[in-house]
């Protein structure tokens, strides 16, 4: 770090990073968030935001979980990267896959917000609870995930999809009839300044979250490690070893948006504990688990702190590698885990129905 400051701050080095982001108002608000963390980091380097327009963003009126394409909000920013025409892009990690195209990496993710969902309920229906609202009454979501396990949780209630940025599902919300409350990621909704919309946060015993949630992630070119090295003083060691054990539950599941898969994890007295859930559409058929696995160990001194390998698409520079390895272990475990269960039967008939829907 000290080097790149001296360049920087000397002058000799006056090139502009160019940071990519999507043009909804979440991304952008996202995308300020981390070059303001850039430039408190380094004072006298220049960024320019460069805002695009991606599939994700132009297709409104399908699910996400109907279009099947991981690289949704990705592939633009991603070609973008690789053109040298921006040097940085910023992500929530939850839309990111867990094995990226060859050439980028995640080298880093900030320390994760509220990573749970919340409710935000139509002005006639304020100071409701899923609980308390009347029988049938349409909730709006087109996530797999919050459906099946609502659908069990509440089974009084009725799921609907809705599509569109943040900005577009709240108004439909308020404007039309059609929705009772909405389920929203929480942190969104208080980087949108939203915060008091939310009118439940569902706890992790009757949602679980989706993996990733609630943390942004920068995506570089794996190869440049001036700018690796740059965004790696964001990283946020406890958030990486979450999200290392969730993206490697989801990827030995070969789970993606298009599946209810959902994950909870925690750090405690260096201990992380992984909870996993797998369902069916409809929330009867459910798998959950919970692992845990020690995060110290005795040789710590002897390994090299800047490994610079990738464990799920992410490069954790100055995180001990044993605790990436052993967090990459603890995910691939608790799938194991749950594929021994039946977990694949379940995904594979969620996948088929998705599909037919
Ligand atoms: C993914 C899902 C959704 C987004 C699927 C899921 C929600 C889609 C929907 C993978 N990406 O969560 O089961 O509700 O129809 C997305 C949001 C954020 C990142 C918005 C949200 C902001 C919060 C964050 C869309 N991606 O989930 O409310 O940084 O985690």
């Amino acid at each position: 770090m000290e080097t790149l400051k001296a360049k920087d701050g000397a002058g000799e080095r006056r090139d502009v990073i160019r940071v990519g982001t999507r043009k909804s108002q979440l991304a952008r608000i996202q995308t300020d968030s981390v070059v303001e963390m850039l430039k408190q980091q380094f004072p006298n380097a220049h960024f320019e935001i460069v805002a695009m327009s991606t599939t994700g963003d132009k297709i409104l009126d399908t699910a996400l979980s109907k279009i099947g394409e991981k690289s949704l909000f990705t592939k633009e920013l991603e070609n973008a990267l690789e053109r040298n025409e921006v040097d940085l892009v910023v992500h929530s990690l939850k839309d990111l896959p867990t094995t990226l195209p060859l050439g980028f990496t995640i080298g880093a993710v900030c320390k994760r917000e509220n990573p749970c969902d919340a409710v935000v309920f139509h002005p006639k229906h304020a100071g409701s609870s899923l609980e308390s609202l009347p029988t049938s009454s349409v909730i709006g979501t087109s996530s797999l995930r919050r459906a099946a396990q609502l659908k069990r949780a509440y089974p009084h209630l009725e799921f609907r999809d809705i599509r569109g940025n943040l900005n577009t599902r709240l108004k439909k919300l308020d404007e039309q009839n059609m929705f009772s409350a909405i389920i929203l990621a929480a942190a969104g909704l208080r980087r949108m300044g939203w915060e008091s919309r939310i009118g439940q946060i569902l706890s992790t015993e009757e949602c679980l979250y989706a993996v990733g949630q609630g943390a942004l992630a920068v995506e570089v070119r794996a190869r440049d490690h001036h700018i690796l090295e740059m965004v790696s003083s964001l990283l946020d060691p406890q958030t990486v070893l979450c999200c290392v054990a969730e993206r490697s539950f989801m990827r030995q599941l070969e789970g993606g948006c298009s599946v209810p898969v959902a994950v909870s994890s925690v750090i405690h007295d260096s201990q992380l504990y992984l909870t996993g859930a797998v369902s069916s559409l409809d929330g009867s058929n459910y798998l959950k688990e919970t692992m845990e696995r020690c995060l110290i160990f005795s040789d710590e001194g002897v390994e090299r702190a800047d490994d610079d390998a990738q464990h799920v698409g992410i490069t954790a520079l100055g995180v001990p590698c044993k605790a990436l390895q052993s967090a990459e272990s603890l995910g691939r475990d608790l799938a194991n885990l749950l594929l021994s269960k039946g977990a694949k039967e379940i995904l594979l008939v969620a996948r088929q129905l998705n599909d037919a829907r």
